[in-house]
């Protein structure tokens, strides 16, 4: 552990938070720029979300041409994948394969989980401590920590009795969990209990799956690469094009307006981006669908049929089908076989809404209904979302303010880049940006670090801090409330809102104005020398 004298001159130019996509990013351009820079990373490796949910048919929902580092030639089309729409298991590999290229890992400490963060007004630094107790110092952190990495779990009377397994998808065991031939409950049927579902039916005993919440899905269409023919892009055009699209992906929406285009013409785009087999009907299609109840029904309604078709059973049907939220309102899964699923003999669907847990025995979930015997619970219940893994760490900005208390009250920040009052600290895939839900994430990972390691330089030049205006802030969050309550998803509950966590502050979570326009916005702001930011 450093002595608390040492802390008083920044022991490193940068400390990172982090070690997945955006992390190994950001170390890679403040190293690039000679910062001393070093990352902490909780797991035992590096890749973030794809170190942690090994849970099985986890699975990327962007195909893998957009869903890797494309800004520089040593590692665009050097790595092939496998299939359209990569595994966890290689997605994982894909970053330890970057981390190596770039050689990255003598910079980053491996089971250091940051504890807390202090602002040092007087010596213009952060002193950062971890669990452990180490602490070190520096003049900027950056948080990149992913969006969804505070876990939620539900409590259930009687769990601490319980003599078999109860696991988080993501914090699912690197040894893994057998499965085959044992009886299993999964929590929870958002993209990740789909994905676990539709993966484990065949093969375990019994599935019993609690949904609380039918959701809207599109089929996946995968399919592999052929090894003699691997996957070539353009990285450069590639990058550039994914910042033109409204959801970062290699597709944009479609620009003519709903209201100017005949009934059946619709029809024939929602089935054209339906047979896409990726989320195009949802981030590609018409803006208003988004926007406007009449619009949203028509696509729902699209939708509910193509669901509707895949189900022979009234009584499955009326679970399964989503009637009390709009297509596109929540996150929106693909799927491969997850209809189907439900009509195995040994896969019981209970509506968790209609017929909650009670309580759970030694070997059972007891339900007002039944006692289902079972060996493993998978809770696929989701995230603390964009802001939880920060507000798990004590940050103290200026004047000892907690960013945990701010963020109770009103979560904010300037175009999600800071937080006013809390200077030199950056986040990444934070609220009130694109990254933060409604992003393809590479796509704003590398957006958001670039910005943040050019921001960094202006300052190391003219000064030793940088801190978002509170005005500025205020203007952001202006313009954020009147693009996101123009659209329906902020009238939706959901994670994107906050409503998954009692008490969290509900507002949308993502800025949904598009990744041009926010672009567009970071780009003025730094033409402007850093506008709407004080450099003391
Ligand atoms: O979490 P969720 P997730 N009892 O919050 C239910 C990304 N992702 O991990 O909707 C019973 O969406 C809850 O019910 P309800 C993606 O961005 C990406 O699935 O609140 N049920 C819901 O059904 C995604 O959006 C990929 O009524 C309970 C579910 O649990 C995000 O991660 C793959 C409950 C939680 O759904 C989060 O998805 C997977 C309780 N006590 C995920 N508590 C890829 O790209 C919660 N629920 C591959």
């Amino acid at each position: 552990m450093a002595e608390a004298q040492h802390l008083d001159t920044p022991q490193y130019d940068a400390v990172v938070i982090g070690a997945g996509f955006a992390g190994l990013y950001q170390l890679h351009c403040l190293r690039e720029m000679g910062l001393a820079t070093t990352v902490f990373e909780a797991g035992s490796n590096v890749g973030g979300t794809w170190y942690w949910n090994r849970y099985p048919g986890a699975r990327t929902d962007s195909p893998s041409n957009v869903y890797q580092f494309l800004f520089t030639d040593k590692l665009v089309n050097q790595w092939h994948w496998s299939e359209r729409f990569p595994s966890q298991a290689e997605t994982e590999r894909y970053l330890n394969w970057v981390a190596d290229q770039l050689d990255l890992r003598s910079d980053i400490q491996f089971n250091q989980r940051v504890d807390s963060a202090v602002w040092s007004a007087e010596n213009a630094c952060w002193i950062i401590t971890t669990e452990s107790g180490a602490q070190t110092s520096a003049r900027f952190v950056i948080s990149c920590m992913g969006p969804l990495s505070k876990p939620v779990l539900p409590s259930f009377k009687g769990s601490e009795a319980f003599e078999g397994i109860i696991v988080h998808t993501s914090q699912w065991p690197q040894q893994d969990i057998e499965l085959a031939g044992r009886r299993v409950a999964v929590i929870g049927t958002g993209a990740t209990g789909i994905q676990v579902v539709q993966t484990i039916a065949a093969e375990v005993q019994q599935l019993t799956v609690f949904q609380r919440t039918a959701n809207y899905t599109i089929p996946m269409k995968n399919y592999p690469y052929a090894e003699s023919e691997p996957l070539q892009v353009d990285g450069a055009q590639l990058l550039q094009r994914t910042r033109q699209t409204f959801g970062g992906f290699d597709f944009d929406i479609e620009h003519r307006l709903w209201a100017e285009v005949d009934p059946a013409e619709r029809r024939a785009t929602m089935e054209r981006l339906w047979s896409e087999g990726n989320l195009a009907l949802w981030v590609g299609s018409f803006a208003e669908q988004l926007m406007e109840a009449e619009a949203n029904e028509a696509v729902s309604e699209f939708v509910r049929q193509k669901i509707r078709a895949r189900i022979n059973d009234p009584e499955l049907e009326q679970k399964l089908v989503p009637t009390d939220h709009g297509f596109g309102t929540h996150r929106v899964p693909l799927e491969t076989g997850y209809y189907e699923a439900y009509a195995r003999d040994n896969v019981q669907l209970i509506d968790a809404n209609e017929e909650p847990i009670l309580h759970l025995t030694p070997t059972s979930i007891v339900t007002a209904h039944q006692e289902i015997p079972v060996d493993v619970i998978i809770c696929a219940t989701g995230f603390d979302a964009v802001t939880g893994a920060l507000t798990n760490i004590d940050v103290r900005g200026r004047d000892n303010r907690s960013l945990a208390d701010l963020w109770g009250k009103d979560v904010r920040t300037a175009m999600g880049m800071q937080v006013h009052g809390f200077p030199n600290l950056f986040i990444t895939s934070s609220p009130l940006s694109p990254a933060g839900a409604f992003c393809n994430a590479p796509t704003c990972v590398q957006h958001s670090v670039e910005w943040i390691s050019e921001c960094i330089g202006y300052v190391q030049n003219r000064g030793s801090a940088i801190e978002a205006t509170a005005e500025f802030e205020a203007q952001w969050v202006a313009h954020h409330d009147e693009t996101a309550n123009a659209t329906l998803i902020a009238k939706t509950p959901s994670w994107y809102t906050g409503a998954n966590i009692e008490g969290k502050s509900s507002r949308l979570i993502g800025y949904p104005g598009g990744i041009p326009a926010y672009v567009e916005a970071c780009e003025q702001v730094k033409q402007n020398g850093y506008a709407g930011f004080s450099i003391s």
